[in-house]
């Protein structure tokens, strides 16, 4: 089964409210969708960097060169090759995570449909369905925030996580909090402070937050060592892993307590589930971070977040909580248990819907051997 073509698709999807956090506020998403065909059948990929730099120095524009220029060539006209070794022919490329992760979607959807086998179990999953919960962005009152928080929870989700920054914090915590004093609750900070300015966090100890998402800079694990020791609440760190070892490196100097784990940010599912095994050999609870994904993006956290480790709701919202129109034929629904299924289908699970595809396609690129 040689690699025939591989297409890439620069898409930009309108958000049906726009989403705020410690970086900037964005109204709509863009990715890369990556289709590679091989013996009459296609496996889709999503590389998840954005139009900016901001949440990481990775964007759609270095994704592109990185997939055109130095990912893709190898593989084309060549025998398709597993996730893992693929893995070990792009380990010469220094970082950019996540346009490796972008094509080794793409090389999970290809062979588990060849396989006729779907993604969750080739990953090792083990649940059916998988909780979950909803990211909610800055607001502009404390009363809004309460508001949204309300419609989200009369819609069914049980864990809500709420953006914060310096002087947005602990006002609107306690806030949430007090409207709902039962609701598993957390916040992210996007690396907005520093170890100074995170002494304004302290008082979120006294609100029963299941933790607190990347408070410091993404390349200080010490600093957030020095600040986890003045919380109770539990510190989990996002932006700061970006490989099993920093995982590792990060819960052994107790930088952290919970680790986010999103596959675009630490190069792809096989790493994904790396940092899974040895954060489960250790106890420490993972749960699947967002960012924003289309139909492809979420089947793929869908199927990761059934590894039995994932013990916390991930920021995998249904459908309908992001876009107007997605790219995938299927919907994701959320369940009257704050829970989402997890496709059966072989590969991701999951269908294009052409006319759907097309309205978001900004660019496109085929690469033939
Ligand atoms: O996919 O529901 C989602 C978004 C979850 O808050 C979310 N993601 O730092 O964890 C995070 C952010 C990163 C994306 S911001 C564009
Ligand atoms: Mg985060």
């Amino acid at each position: 089964m040689n690699v025939e073509a591989i297409t890439l698709r620069h898409l930009r999807m309108r958000l049906k409210s726009p989403f705020e956090t410690s970086f900037g506020r964005i109204h709509g998403r863009e990715c890369i969708l990556l289709e590679l065909r091989a013996d009459g059948l296609t496996g889709y990929g999503e590389c998840v960097a954005d139009r900016d730099p901001w949440y990481s120095y990775e964007t759609v524009g270095t994704a592109w060169h990185i997939l055109k220029d130095h990912l893709i060539p190898p593989l084309l006209g060549q025998p398709l090759p597993s996730p893992e070794d693929f893995q070990a022919g792009a380990a010469g490329v220094r970082g950019h995570n996540m346009a490796k992760a972008g094509l080794e979607m793409a090389l999970w959807d290809l062979s588990g449909k060849a396989a006729g086998k779907p993604l969750a179990a080739r990953l090792g999953g083990v649940r059916a369905t998988v909780p979950v919960g909803v990211s909610i962005g800055l607001q502009e009152s404390a009363a809004a925030l309460v508001k949204i928080v309300a419609s989200y929870v009369e819609s069914g989700y049980r864990r809500v996580k709420l953006k914060i920054k310096p002087g947005q914090d602990v006002g609107l915590a306690r806030a949430v909090r007090s409207a709902f004093p039962d609701l598993a609750l957390q916040v992210d900070a996007n690396s907005a402070y520093t170890l100074e300015s995170a002494e304004a966090l302290l008082p979120l100890d006294d609100l029963g937050l299941l933790l607190i998402e990347q408070p410091l800079a993404e390349d200080d694990l010490w600093d957030h060592r020095q600040l986890q020791s003045r919380l109770r609440t539990p510190i989990c760190l996002d932006e700061s892993i970006t490989s099993p070892r920093h995982a590792r490196q990060a819960l052994e100097m107790e930088a952290a307590r919970i680790i986010n784990i999103k596959a675009g940010r630490v190069g792809g599912l096989s790493a994904a589930r790396a940092i899974h095994d040895l954060c489960r050999a250790t106890g420490a609870p993972v749960w699947c971070g967002g960012m924003l994904e289309t139909g492809v993006g979420r089947a793929s956290n869908l199927a990761l977040a059934a590894l039995p480790g994932f013990t916390l709701p991930g920021d995998i919202s249904a459908s309908d909580r992001y876009y107007e129109e997605d790219i995938t034929v299927e919907r994701f629904i959320l369940n009257p248990d704050s829970t989402i299924g997890v496709p059966a289908a072989p590969g991701l699970g999951v269908t294009l819907d052409p006319a759907a595809l097309a309205r978001a396609t900004l660019d496109s690129l085929v690469l033939k051997p």
